[in-house]
Order: C-alpha cells, then sequence, then structure tokens
C-alpha cells in the first residue's frame, strides 16, 4: 500500500517536522513537499539531504496513492499539486492539524486540537508509542514547535506544547542547531525595504492606540517581510504596525504585527480575505489601491464591532452616583453601604466631581456634616471615553495612581473602569 504524507505550501518547520514524524508514526509513508518552500526550511533540507529524504509530485504514480497523510494543514487550497487527489473517492485521509478554522478536507481519521504548534500532537503519539528518536530528529522537531509557538512565547502555546519540548530536549534536541535554523532570514533586501519603510514612517494615535499604516512599492519577491513589518513595529514603538507592499504586477501585500494588546491582527485580515493570529496576521489583494487599503484596515480596527478592545467592553454599568446636593453624612453613609472608596458626583447625568473617603477629613465643624457633597468633592476628575483602549486606562491610572475611572461621554457619565476590570483584561479572564 502506498502511503504519501504531505503538508501546507510555504512549509515552514513545524510543517516539515510533522511530515517526517509522520514517517515514524506510518512506516513506510513517503514524504512529499510542496513547490513552495521557506528560505530556512530550504536551507535545512539542502544540508539534510540524506537523513530526511522527501520527494516531489512529479517522482509519484498517483494511481498507487491508496492513504494520504496531512499534517500542519486542513484545507485543500493550502496544499501542493498533491491536491488533484481531491475528488479520489477511494482515498483514506488521516489529518493531524492545529488550525481549526476554514478547513474542508473530509478526513477518514483526525487528531486537530488548538496547540501552538502541530508537531506537539504527533509528539504526544511519539510518546505513547515509546518511538526511538535520533538527534536530528528531535532536533528538527522543537524547531518547529519553537518556530510555531515563538520559543513557547506566543499567547496561542499550550502547556502540552511546554512538555512536549521538554521530551524533546530529553530525546537529544539540540538547542545551538535550533537557533541557527530560527535565525531571522534579514539579509539586504529586507534591510532595504525596512530602511524605505523608517524614511516615510508615521504613527498616529486612535482611540489610545498608536499605529503605523506604511505603504511602500517592491519589486519583485521580498521573502521576511513579516520579519521586517515586527522590525518597523519595534522601533517605532507602536501597538500595531501595518506594511501593505504594492508589487509592478498590481498585486498588494498586507502584513500586520501588534504586541497582542487589544488590537487583534486575524481579525483585520480576515476582513481582507486573508488570516492569521491577535499578535500577526496577513492578506493578499489584487489591484487595490494602497490608500484604500490604509482605509479599509482603520475602519476594521476601530469601526463598528471593529477589531480592537475599547473601555465600554470592560466597563461597569449603571454606575452609582451621588447628586451635587447630597449631605455629606449621607454620602458617609451610602459609601459605608456601598462598601466602596468613592463616589462620582453628578449634577443631572453630568459629572461635576468626584468624593472620596479622605474628602471627609476637610469637614471642620459639626455641621460641615449637613453641607453639600459639592462643598468637599474634589472638582478635577480624571475621565475616559469609552472608545479608549484598556492600556490607555491603564497609563492613566499608573501615572496618577488611581483605581477607577469614570467613563464618560458628551460630559455624561456612561460607567467606569477600575483597576482590576483592566487587570481582568490583560490577563485574559474575561467571562467568554
Ligand atoms: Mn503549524
Amino acid at each position: 500500500m502506498m502511503q504519501l504524507v504531505t503538508t501546507h505550501k510555504n512549509t515552514d518547520f513545524d510543517a516539515l517536522a510533522t511530515a517526517i514524524c509522520a514517517t515514524l508514526l506510518y512506516p513506510g509513508a513517503v514524504p512529499v513537499l510542496p513547490k513552495t518552500i521557506n528560505a530556512n526550511v530550504r536551507a535545512f533540507l539542502a544540508i539534510h539531504k540524506d537523513v530526511f529524504e522527501t520527494r516531489t509530485w512529479d517522482e509519484i504514480d498517483p494511481e498507487s496513492v491508496k492513504r494520504l497523510i496531512i499534517t500542519d494543514a486542513n484545507a485543500w487550497n493550502r496544499l501542493g499539486r498533491i491536491r488533484s487527489l481531491q475528488p479520489r473517492k477511494d482515498l483514506e485521509i488521516i489529518l493531524w492539524d492545529h488550525h481549526m478554522e476554514g478547513g474542508d478536507i473530509e478526513a477518514d481519521w483526525r487528531c486537530q486540537e488548538p496547540t501552538g504548534a502541530a508537531i506537539t500532537l504527533m509528539v504526544r503519539a511519539l510518546k505513547e508509542n515509546a518511538v526511538q528518536l535520533t538527534p536530528i530528529q528531535a532536533t528538527l522537531f522543537l524547531a518547529g514547535l519553537y518556530e510555531d509557538t515563538g520559543s513557547l512565547m506566543f499567547p496561542a502555546t499550550t502547556p502540552e506544547d511546554a512538555y512536549a519540548a521538554a521530551w524533546l530536549l530529553e530525546n537529544g534536541a539540540d538547542l545551538k542547531i535550533v537557533g541557527t535554523l530560527l535565525r531571522p532570514a534579514y539579509g539586504e533586501k529586507q534591510k532595504d525595504v525596512l530602511f524605505k519603510m523608517l524614511e516615510n514612517a508615521d504613527r498616529k494615535r486612535i482611540n489610545g492606540y498608536s499605529i503605523s499604516i506604511n505603504k511602500l512599492p517592491v519589486k519583485g519577491h521580498v521573502g521576511g517581510l513579516s520579519l521586517v513589518v515586527n522590525m518597523y513595529r519595534q522601533i517605532l514603538n507602536v501597538d500595531a504596525a501595518f506594511g501593505i507592499f504594492t508589487t509592478p504586477e498590481e498585486r498588494c501585500m498586507v502584513i500586520g504585527r501588534s504586541d497582542n494588546v487589544g488590537l487583534d491582527m486575524g481579525a483585520v485580515m480576515r476582513g481582507l480575505g486573508g488570516g492569521g493570529h491577535p499578535g500577526a496576521g496577513s492578506a493578499m489583494l489584487k489591484s487595490v489601491n494602497p490608500d484604500a487599503v490604509e482605509g479599509m484596515i482603520e475602519d476594521l480596527l476601530f469601526g463598528n464591532g471593529g477589531a480592537s478592545v475599547q473601555i465600554s467592553d470592560l466597563m461597569s454599568f449603571p454606575v452609582f452616583t451621588v447628586d451635587a446636593g447630597t449631605p455629606m453624612d449621607k454620602v458617609a453613609h451610602l459609601l459605608r453601604e456601598k462598601g466602596c472608596t468613592g463616589l462620582p458626583v453628578v449634577e443631572g447625568e453630568r459629572l461635576v466631581g468626584i468624593v472620596s473617603r479622605r474628602d471627609f477629613k476637610k469637614i471642620r465643624k459639626k455641621k460641615g456634616e449637613r453641607s453639600p457633597v459639592k462643598a468637599f468633592m474634589s472638582r478635577d476628575v480624571l475621565t475616559i471615553e469609552p472608545g479608549k483602549s484598556p492600556l490607555a486606562a491603564a497609563r492613566i491610572m499608573v501615572k496618577h495612581d488611581i483605581g477607577r475611572l469614570p467613563v464618560v461621554e458628551e460630559e455624561k457619565i456612561i460607567g467606569i473602569v477600575t483597576r482590576s476590570d483592566v487587570m481582568t483584561y490583560f490577563y485574559d479572564l474575561l467571562p467568554a
């Protein structure tokens, strides 16, 4: 029985690792790689030709294939020419993948879970079957795991990814080699693009987020652009950076990178017909005006139901307030009853001040307790608008050492956001 293994186009280390790993779990299976392979993976294969034998689709007799094992991909259009097998009814398909969305491959058997790297799922099977690894295999698998999880730092990383990494290290994976394999492909071409981007760099602030959208024509194929966009983002120190790269063939490649706090690149890129995760995403567009793409990005980020998290998503409401005419003894009673340290003071719906426990020290005479709160409240109240970012709220809280911020829209108080709301958000504890 002829068994083939294949994986996705633009093969990265996780894809190669899973394809090679499949040959261990399915003895006799032949790995067939797509034509487009990432530069660093290609370099690795050139050196390890004798250790990891792979084939191209031309060397295979399609009729002889009885079983197809697909790794690190769940859609036919992610595969190379091997997808000409798609109409075959008698083909047994086995699928190993960690992408959960957008798949159209109907497998007879599948292992599909949202781990950080696909190789993690297959390491589980290696452990269960007590498969022995050579150090070179362990090293390749760890390179795949580290590449897809950003060395276990990407937010999609799961505990099992870390256990799998530990097991691969136990089995002889060499971190020095992994380091060389994953060293980013930052060469002359990439340097050129980065310098040009920096020349016309501009930053803007929208709703408390800092972003930069850079439009640049490029000639021919330039790899490693997502790395360049990420370096650009770090140098500009913005929450998100976008590169809109246009080619003479009227193609437009959009790449977005964020620092993972509040701006979802995957959501933006899905809106442009591409994909990705919160930290990184990309999309390929045909014959569009880069200025129009810029507008679309801003709309996808900050328009209604946009890809940015806003204060209005975190704030509590309705807010308990006191009227400016309320006597202080009644305010004291309310504070005790509500168990809070301060209360916003309103005139009608307009926020005019805030009263806290320490304002009671200003009361000198006994009859002061009967005076209205507006005589003792503090009038310069820091507030935030509902469309601002959680980060903007955190900055104000840190700078002024305050624990709660009234959320104000057109002078009306519509909610309150507390230090714990902001913390909860940053630690992803929002109720689903
Ligand atoms: Mn992967």
